[in-house]
């Protein structure tokens, strides 16, 4: 094996601390507080039988948190502080802040975290295809020229020419729209006008996308934004270069790289692990790296190797929104969403996890450190400590793909039998429902799905999206929130660990019907689709985007005028917070079933929950109890019907 790895870090197993023993007898009432996924239970208590350290115990350790934190009115911002709004004479941090503008400048700071996150992993992906295009990075050539050309049109470039060089035009043009000077993002463009006219009254049309996220950083300064209306704002606008720009540039150039999803089924759940197979899962975001694992699995020196150590073959499996990426395009199975990340680990039976970047625990290597598990980072913005780290960019990424997948084999003799445990009956799930996925399942066109909503046998659509918080039982928030709206003939369309979730819960089989309402289960069985569709991970969250704009332009109506929401009943991330906020700006309601850090401040809870209806048609609700959630989304979508006289 290559000998010019770098030396790993000595790590430790991390193991949970003597006090927090759980006794036998009381572990599976614990792990059924803990999660809902019957497999994630099964290795959870084996974690508590190995005394391995979980997020859940971790967060049992840091409960109570801070009160003032919750509420968002601890401030950090300078180094006159640290401050908090305590009352009494204590309304005000040292430069004279108060609750309202802490917890503004609190929020904006997730949004614009969130917003980067997003857009950055769009710029990485639009550079490998142009990287791709210009021939630096060959294993990248355009997958889907019909949506390359598409794309191309829509940003007014000559599509003369070969494929490489459209795409070349149009990755530098996107590119272009980072630091652009020309006015705004090009994609939102997709709304009716008349929602533009909505954005551009509200201010928050999005400028060029590293603008809107640099000017928050500026506004949250000391002694910069002042006003706590105008820093929460902003947060909209930052969030709709987000939502239009840079994950609408990582959706629209992952399909043209790696191919637009179309309807397939798969695995999902731990039990997608093989045990005679060498395990190798694929943790993060960004699938210009996951893609080239794919294909490098499959190369037959990477076969005959595997084979040479007794293996029946390597068997990749995804985590988060890179598996839903591979999910959607590849049939890959998914062993799990955000909370599942180190029970892979903990079954024993996985030889690495490779990562990139995005909600993936530091602490990973040192859960690995417990079992045989190898753990590679990528990314050079991705770097972990205690992990091994090869470093991936767009012009190696097959060879270094091969290099990883090489010391997964080799380590596959080092399993050890009395540590393995991995649960049976993995579940089947019909995935890859993109637009353009759904509008050839309707016969080329979203009008039939505009009708069955216009005649009422569906009522409306809420897209269910975004985390697993350990503050919520795993995937409880989701699968019951889905479950409750389906009943009531409400289309549920699904992203990231969400619709892992409903996975893992059946609810995106097409026999999932039998538990929707006669109308959604009529339109559902006559297509043989579930009445939970996966839209994949969650920079796909602007292919709702898009569904929307589309029912809006094909209607004749505003976007915030649809019966449609949106939802996020276990959401942990800043990028959720982007998403959420992109999804209200464009005229989404949507509803947080963990309340956001902004408690302390009535004058930004009521501004969010209220007053920004009358300027964006739109507004946030927080509901933790799916029942009451589904309740309040349903009256939603009841009432934008009879507005619309449906
Ligand atoms: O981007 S849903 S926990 S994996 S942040 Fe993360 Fe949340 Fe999962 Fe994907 Ni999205």
């Amino acid at each position: 094996m290559a000998d010019d790895y770098p030396e790993i870090l000595s790590v430790e197993c991390l193991r949970r601390p003597p006090k927090q023993e759980i006794k036998p007898e009381e572990m599976d009432e614990k792990v059924k507080e803990r999660t809902i996924d019957r497999t994630s239970q099964i290795v959870l208590r084996k974690a508590m039988e190995d005394g391995t350290d979980t997020v859940w115990d971790r967060i049992e350790r840091q409960t109570p948190h801070c009160k003032f934190c919750i509420e968002g009115v601890s401030c950090q911002r300078c180094a006159m502080g640290p401050c908090r709004i305590m009352g009494g004479d204590r309304t005000r941090g040292v430069c004279g802040n108060d609750a309202d503008l802490i917890v503004a400048r609190n929020l904006l700071d997730w949004v614009a975290m969130g917003a980067a996150a997003h857009s950055d992993h769009g710029r990485d992906v639009v550079e490998a295809v142009l990287k791709g295009a210009t021939g630096e990075a060959p294993e990248y050539p355009v997958k889907d020229v019909e949506k390359l050309n598409l794309l191309a049109r829509e940003y007014g470039i000559n599509t003369d020419g070969t494929t490489r060089q459209i795409a070349e035009r149009l990755a530098l043009a996107m590119m272009e729209e980072f630091g652009t000077i020309r006015g705004n993002l090009q994609m939102i463009n997709r709304a009716p006008d008349a929602s533009l006219q909505i954005y551009e009254k509200a201010d928050i049309l999005p400028r060029g996308i590293d603008r809107e996220v640099v000017e928050a950083m500026h506004r949250i300064h000391m002694g910069v934004g002042n006003d706590p209306y105008d820093v929460v704002m902003h947060g909209f606008r930052a969030a709709m270069s987000d939502g239009w720009g840079g994950s609408m540039q990582a959706q629209e150039m992952s399909d043209v790289l790696f191919g637009t999803p179309d309807i397939r089924t798969s695995r999902v759940n731990l039990g997608v692990l093989k045990e005679d197979h060498v395990n190798v899962a694929l943790h993060g975001h960004n699938p210009v790296l996951s893609e080239m694992l794919v294909m490098a699995a499959s190369d037959p020196e990477i076969v005959t190797r595997a084979k040479n150590v007794g293996a029946a073959g390597i068997n990749l499996v995804g985590l988060c929104c890179t598996g839903n990426e591979l999910l959607m395009r590849k049939g890959i199975p998914q062993a799990g969403n955000h909370l599942d990340q180190e029970l892979t680990i903990i079954t024993g039976a996985l030889e690495a996890m490779i990562v990139d970047y995005q909600c993936i625990f530091p602490s990973l290597p040192f859960t690995a450190a417990c079992y045989h598990t190898i753990v590679f980072s990528t990314s050079p913005k991705g770097t972990m400590a205690g992990s091994e780290y090869v470093e991936v960019e767009p012009e190696n990424a097959y060879q270094q793909s091969k290099r990883m997948l090489e010391k997964a084999i080799d380590n596959y003799p080092n399993r050890q039998a009395d540590k393995i445990l991995i649960p049976d009956d993995p579940v089947e799930a019909m995935v890859g429902f993109s637009v353009e996925a759904i509008k050839k399942a309707l016969g080329g066109t979203l009008k039939p799905l505009l009708d069955a909503i216009s005649s009422g046998k569906i009522r409306g659509a809420v897209g269910v999206v975004g985390c697993n918080n350990p503050h919520i039982k795993h995937d409880y928030g989701h699968v019951s929130l889905a479950k409750e709206l389906i009943k009531r003939d409400i289309l549920v369309v699904e992203t990231g660990c969400a619709a892992i979730a409903s996975g893992k819960a059946g609810l995106l089989q097409p026999s999932a019907i039998n538990m929707a309402g006669d109308g959604l289960k009529e339109i559902c069985g006559s297509l043989g689709i579930p009445p939970v569709l996966h839209m994949g991970s969650c920079v796909d969250n602007t292919r709702i985007l898009n569904l929307v704009a589309d029912l809006a332009n094909l209607a004749g109506v505003r976007i915030d005028q649809l019966p449609v929401a949106g939802a996020a009943p276990e959401w942990y991330s800043p990028k959720a917070v982007s998403i959420a906020e992109y999804f209200v700006g464009t005229g989404v309601s949507t509803l947080l079933g963990v309340m956001p850090r902004v408690g302390g401040s009535p004058y930004v809870t009521k501004m969010l929950t209220d007053d920004i209806e009358h300027l964006m048609n739109a507004k946030f609700w927080v509901e933790p109890d799916p029942r009451k959630a589904c309740a309040i989304l349903y009256d939603h979508i009841e009432q934008k019907r009879k507005m619309l006289g449906m």
